[in-house]
């Protein structure tokens, strides 16, 4: 793809260089990870080569979209209201970062001790490195984490940012804070788009982005058959893509995969015999961090849940679809954005309760617990998760990493070990 594309990234201001060699790391990756399984399904070409043209077709596609007019906006997180963002006529994409590369520019301006989610955002911006950072007219960031909130002031002297403010508890006076915010966001993304959220604009909106989450509670509920029918890292592979994919395309397409994975499940095939059933819990898996899943699926497991953001909690819960007038349709829109688990919580009991309860529907042998180094909302409610999991006899590995590929021997050491315990 590299040569029809190249006057565009160009355009953007990317480093063709540094930006040749990270497409070529990602395709041996991409090669050696997923390519190499037996038996996926027909419909995960589709991922293949929407994967293929990471930095191409879709950046061609938000490229005509603004030619036309209409804005990008780039986000960080799953509590930025997506319904907004499409109500009022622009694009959304997701740039949270999974690799290491501009890691090295990013610790110039940012401490060591930051999670690599983070580096690696700030890295691809300083690297000119991501087409998608450099497509957005507005990046929207959120006071979640201590690391992101304070990393976004110093973001803003090289990006579009506007910052929400999220709460940090659940109390009344938090979700009138919520609403606040998600009122003012509307009227940023007005001004910004020129575009007005309409009570129809929004309901349209509000359909779209519920479709895409009900096709992946299908996808979902599909995978966690007997004998498991799809690899984990297939499915985180399509919870990733769908943050940056057009939500109707991606919609049909992964409906079509679904289809094809009940006639699968139907026949009664699976991908993974004898392979011990785990579920991934933790920090976010950012396109392309599939270090920990395919470790895990190379020492006798197989993933058959992910309790992350890129996964079951941007789309475990729909916004009501039952307003009829603009005001109760952004109230369903705070309700169900108030509804996330995220570690920033204090207290934070529901996800315990949602990790348990998955750990239990989906029948699983053991739940690992994935923490990016100098996290600490999620480092420190690995103990509380590990407790619940213990009380429900549910064993717990809780596994610390980055992206760099330094600890790959010895995570494999840990994962098989605790793989071989739990079966
Ligand atoms: S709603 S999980 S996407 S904040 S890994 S940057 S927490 S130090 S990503 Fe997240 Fe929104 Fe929460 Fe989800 Fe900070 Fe931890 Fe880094 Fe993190």
């Amino acid at each position: 793809m590299t040569a029809s594309y190249e006057a565009m990234w160009e355009r953007l201001g990317l480093d063709l260089e540094a930006h040749a060699s990270l497409l070529e790391v990602l395709g041996k990756f991409y090669g050696d990870i997923y390519l190499s399984q037996q038996g996926r399904l027909r419909g995960m070409e589709y991922l293949d080569f929407v994967l293929s043209e990471i930095h191409g077709l879709r950046i061609r596609e938000l490229e005509e979209a603004k030619a036309q007019g209409r804005k990008v906006i780039g986000t960080f997180c799953v509590f930025v209201p997506e319904e907004i963002v499409w109500a009022a006529d622009a694009i959304q994409v997701g740039l949270c970062a999974g690799a290491e590369a501009g890691t090295e520019a990013a610790e110039k301006i940012l401490p060591r001790n930051t999670c690599a989610l983070i580096k690696s955002f700030v890295g691809f911006k300083l690297a000119r490195l991501c087409p998608f950072t450099e497509s957005c007219d507005m990046v929207v960031g959120e006071t979640t984490c201590d690391g992101k909130k304070k990393a976004y002031e110093i973001f803003s002297d090289y990006a579009p940012v506007y910052v929400m403010e999220i709460p940090q508890m659940k109390r009344d006076s938090d979700r009138a804070l919520w609403k606040a915010e998600v009122l003012r966001f509307k009227r940023a993304v007005e001004d910004l788009t020129g575009r007005e959220v309409t009570a129809e604009r929004l309901r349209e909106a509000i359909r779209l982005i519920n479709r895409r989450r009900r096709v992946l509670q299908r996808l979902n509920r599909l995978r966690a058959a007997r004998p498991v029918p799809i690899s984990g890292r297939d499915v985180l592979l399509i919870n990733q893509v769908s943050f940056y994919d057009d939500p109707d395309r991606f919609t049909q397409k992964v409906d079509e995969l679904c289809d094809e994975l009940e006639e699968k499940v139907r026949r009664g095939e699976g991908v993974a015999d004898g392979a011990a059933r785990v579920l991934l819990s933790g920090c976010p898996m950012a396109v392309p961090n599939w270090k920990l899943p395919y470790i895990i699926e190379s020492s006798g497991a197989v993933v058959v849940g992910e309790e992350s953001c890129i996964g079951t909690r941007n789309t475990r819960d729909l916004v009501d679809e039952g307003g009829t007038t603009l005001d109760e349709m952004l109230d369903a829109v705070v309700d169900r954005y108030m509804k996330i688990d995220c570690a920033c919580f204090t207290p934070n009991t529901e996800r315990l309760e949602h990790i348990v309860d998955l750990a239990r529907g989906l029948d699983v042998k053991g739940v690992i617990h994935y923490g990016l180094s100098f996290c600490q909302p999620y480092a420190m409610e690995s103990f509380k998760v590990e407790r619940a999991l213990r009380d429900a006899g549910i064993p717990m590995l809780s596994i610390e990493t980055d992206y760099s590929m330094e600890d790959v021997e010895q995570l494999k050491t840990r994962v098989e070990a605790f793989v071989e315990m739990i079966r």
